[in-house]
């Protein structure tokens, strides 16, 4: 193995842990509404991280209370967004029935119930299962929910890769048997109390301890890298020709997570390594994942993820030791790139005689308010059409398998529960995405959900002034520099530094393979619009041709934007 420095406390929680059991199942059923420090890392490993609520904290302490309002955020893992109807609406009943009412579309096509009681816990757990999602692996360090192009095309491309994403997700799945003792049989813990010992597994992939840290793949095409495939630790993206998929060129060693206090730490587009044909592809990935589980870093979780083995080995010192673990030579990837993104808003055809709608999710947040009311919209939609539900990178939804009939009814519902139509949300509005934040993420710095909505309305406004509304961009923020809602390769990137300031990247681009780089540093909250104004204003006047935003701000450089803006404001 790689290294004899002493290992971060996460691996002797892992390896103790007698295959991610810990004394999860005897804390559940405790008196108390929280788990241990142990037993709350453990479940992550299950699809659940315990938080509580921070707007509460001081109201508690103001009112002498001891302690913190604890919940439950609980991830459902849903390889490529893919889900039924039936398994749409059974969340969003979790959600009214126990949660905080709120059903959130994540970054990576998943969905979280927020606010759940530890004594519900078990009992969202099991729904989730009974309606045959999980949240095994939605957490933890193991494969997360692997990404897809969720466009229902009738093409045997995104079919084929929709099946890899669900097939690979599968083959990745933790095989301990402790979830489902947990959560899903009805003599929890007993069996390990009674039977001398839990039962053990082989987990031939992953091993005792699981990964050093977690770890994402994405699978995507390069006319289409709606999956933001260099933020990965691994993507997979289609090399096509004739109309049938030849192979998968392989990246590897993305990652978009910073702790600025470690300086060794750095968001990282993903390496092209190799290219693999479709009866190989699953076997390289896993040897890629052996290879990190071997030899990432253990000792230091700040850098166990792939991209900093990457970094320190180089790219083709990490090819040939995954040649090893393969036991044949990799090629060299196929010139396939990336040049194309789409998010799939609006109608469009399958290409089976049936329609699909995309509908953008302001921040992938699903409620019912005064203004709004998109959940009971969904559900409606869900009763009387039936529709498949795919779930996008970036938060939203696309309702498919709609007959031509039916596209009016659609909209109609969505009206007439005031939800505006694709069509009247405005571009930077439906090209940005915001992270959880406040008042949940407990790594949270700054708001990032609550107050990007105040912040594109500003934009917006900013953008008319100077003609620019018709511009495609991506306004990513974030409450941290965590990066959740991948805002280091944005146009526009806002990340949380400080209490209420926030650190302003600009130079990324929409399909995803640029770096962004800081513009400007400790910002507050609300000068976030008026110093980005400038750089619209120059943009108007001095881009060449029909280049973006993010096109001319990396041409620029960071220096002249900085020129400019000063000048402008004088
Ligand atoms: Fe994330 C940790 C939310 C996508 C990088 N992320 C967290 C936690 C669990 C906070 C914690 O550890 O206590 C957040 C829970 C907040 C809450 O209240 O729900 C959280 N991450 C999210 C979600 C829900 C953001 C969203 O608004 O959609 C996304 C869930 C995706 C899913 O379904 O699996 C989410 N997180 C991402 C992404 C984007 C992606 O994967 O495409 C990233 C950047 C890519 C990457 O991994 O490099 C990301 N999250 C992190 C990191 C930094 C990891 C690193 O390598 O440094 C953390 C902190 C950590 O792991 O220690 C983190
Ligand atoms: Fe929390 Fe930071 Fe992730 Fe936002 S980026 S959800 S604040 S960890």
């Amino acid at each position: 193995m790689a290294t004899e420095r002493k290992l971060d406390p996460a691996e002797a929680l892992k390896e103790t842990s007698a295959q991610l059991r810990g004394d999860i199942a005897e804390e559940l059923n405790d008196e108390n509404d929280f788990f241990g420090k142990a037993s709350a890392g453990l479940l992550k490993h299950h699809g659940t991280y315990q938080q509580d609520d921070r707007d509460a904290r001081k109201a508690r302490r103001e009112a002498g209370l001891k302690g913190k309002e604890y919940s439950f955020m609980v991830r459902t893992r849903i390889p490529g967004g893919k889900l039924t109807s039936e398994q749409f609406l059974a969340e969003l009943d979790l959600c009214d029935e126990l949660g905080d009412t709120t059903l959130r579309i994540t970054s990576r096509q998943g969905l979280q119930l927020h606010g759940v009681l530890k004594s519900n816990l078990r009992k969202a757990i099991r729904r989730i299962n009974e309606v045959q999602v999980t949240t095994l692996g939605a957490c933890g360090d193991v494969e997360r929910n692997v990404m897809c192009c969720p466009v229902p095309f009738a093409n045997p491309i995104y079919q084929a890769t929709q099946d890899l994403a669900t097939d690979f997700a599968n083959h990745l799945v933790p095989k301990t048997t402790a979830y489902h003792e947990i959560w899903l049989e009805d003599d929890s813990g007993e069996k390990q109390l009674a039977g001398g010992g839990p039962p053990q597994v082989d987990e031939p992939i992953y091993g005792r301890t699981y990964l050093p840290r977690k770890f994402k793949t994405a699978i995507g095409h390069p006319h289409d890298n709606c999956v933001d495939i260099y933020t990965h630790d691994l993507g997979l993206l289609t090399v096509a020709r004739d109309g049938a998929i030849l192979g998968y060129n392989v990246l590897v060693g993305g990652g978009q997570g910073v702790t600025p206090s470690v300086k060794t730490t750095f968001p990282a587009l993903a390496k092209r390594m190799t290219f693999v044909t479709p009866d190989e592809v699953v076997e390289v990935a896993t040897a890629i994942i052996k290879v990190q589980r071997d030899y990432g870093d253990r000792s230091n979780r700040k850098r166990a993820r792939l991209k900093y083995l990457i970094h320190d080995w180089g790219v083709e010192r990490f090819k040939s030791k995954v040649e090893e673990y393969y036991g044949k030579l990799l090629p060299s990837q196929e010139p396939d790139d990336v040049h194309g993104f789409s998010d799939h808003i609006g109608w469009d055809k399958q290409g089976d005689g049936k329609m699909f709608y995309g509908l953008n999710v302001e921040n992938g947040r699903i409620s019912d308010n005064e203004t709004m009311q998109m959940k009971s919209a969904f559900r409606e939609i869900c009763r009387t059409l039936n529709p498949g539900i795919r779930l996008t990178s970036h938060q939203s939804i696309l309702f498919t398998d709609i007959e031509p009939h039916d596209c009016q009814k659609l909209e109609s519902i969505l009206s007439s529960h005031n939800v505006p139509l694709s069509i009247d949300i405005s571009n930077v509005r439906r090209w940005s995405m915001a992270c959880v934040a406040w008042p949940t993420c407990g790594l949270s710095i700054t708001e990032s959900e609550r107050a990007l909505p105040g912040v594109i309305d500003g934009l917006e406004a900013e953008l008319a002034k100077y003609g620019l509304s018709s511009e495609k961009f991506t306004v990513r923020m974030t409450g941290c520099p965590n990066g959740c809602a991948r805002p280091y390769n944005s146009d526009v990137g806002l990340v949380g530094k400080s209490k209420d300031k926030y650190t302003v990247f600009v130079g990324g681009r929409l399909i995803g393979n640029r770096l962004n780089f800081i513009f400007k540093d400790q910002v507050p909250g609300d000068e976030l619009v008026s110093s980005l104004s400038p750089l619209f204003a120059y943009f108007k006047q001095a881009r060449e041709g029909a280049e973006s935003f993010g096109d001319f701000c990396d041409r620029k450089g960071s220096q002249d934007l900085l020129d400019w803006a000063e000048k402008f404001e004088a």
